[in-house]
């Protein structure tokens, strides 16, 4: 456990099996706890009914969750899709909206899709090698839309806290589908502009 750490310490984000075993924490989030969040439910009700497969998986090392700490960890979104919706994280805004977060990707394809409460929103490309920096404000879901799985390695603030609540219940102002095989934005029909909500 890094928790109580005072002293440096270093772990691998290599991903061989003993790598994993560094981290305090593994969350995984399978079909069932992402009800209403994919905009075609026949879909996903047909798909359930198969089986409750895996979305995505979170590994984290444990820090104390105070401002001057960082948050550390590896987000792995599997392939997959709802319909023509790309797997993806539930996504949401930091609590403290004042925090920032770096995510650098390792492995896979996708996009990051980011709001913010005044609804500006922005699409940009995951792919290895690409560090991408988000900046206080802006809610965040990362999305996959290759065929292996998409891994990022994230840092942010330990007090930032996370609000799923916005998001569960608007969604993000844009989805990321596939069209002609092709990841394609189109509008969210049940999102909602701050002033209308
Ligand atoms: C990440 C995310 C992680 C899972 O650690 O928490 O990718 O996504 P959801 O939290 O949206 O389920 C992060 O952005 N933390 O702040
Ligand atoms: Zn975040």
């Amino acid at each position: 456990m890094h928790l109580e750490r005072k002293t440096p310490f270093v772990y691998q984000i290599t991903l061989t099996p003993e790598s994993f075993a560094a981290f305090d924490r593994h969350i995984v989030r399978r079909l069932s706890s992402m009800l209403g969040q994919y905009r075609d439910q026949v879909a996903y009700a047909a798909m359930l009914s198969l089986g409750d497969a895996i979305v995505y998986e979170v590994y984290e090392i444990a820090r104390p969750e105070v401002a001057g700490e960082l948050m550390t960890g590896l987000s792995i979104v599997h392939p997959g899709k709802v319909g023509d919706e790309y797997f993806m994280t539930k996504g949401h805004f930091h609590a403290v909206l004042e925090t920032a977060e770096i995510y650098y990707c390792l492995r896979g394809q996708g996009y990051m899709l980011m709001e913010t409460p005044q609804g500006d929103w922005a699409l940009e490309e995951l792919l290895p090698g690409n560090v991408l920096y988000i900046p206080p404000y802006w809610s965040h879901r990362s999305i996959n839309t290759g065929d292996e799985k998409l891994v990022t390695f994230f840092a942010y603030p330990g007090h930032a806290g996370h609000d799923y609540a916005t998001i569960e219940r608007f969604g993000f102002r844009k989805r990321v589908v596939a069209r002609n095989g092709k990841p394609t934005v189109v509008d969210n029909p049940l999102w909602r502009p701050p002033e209308e909500r």
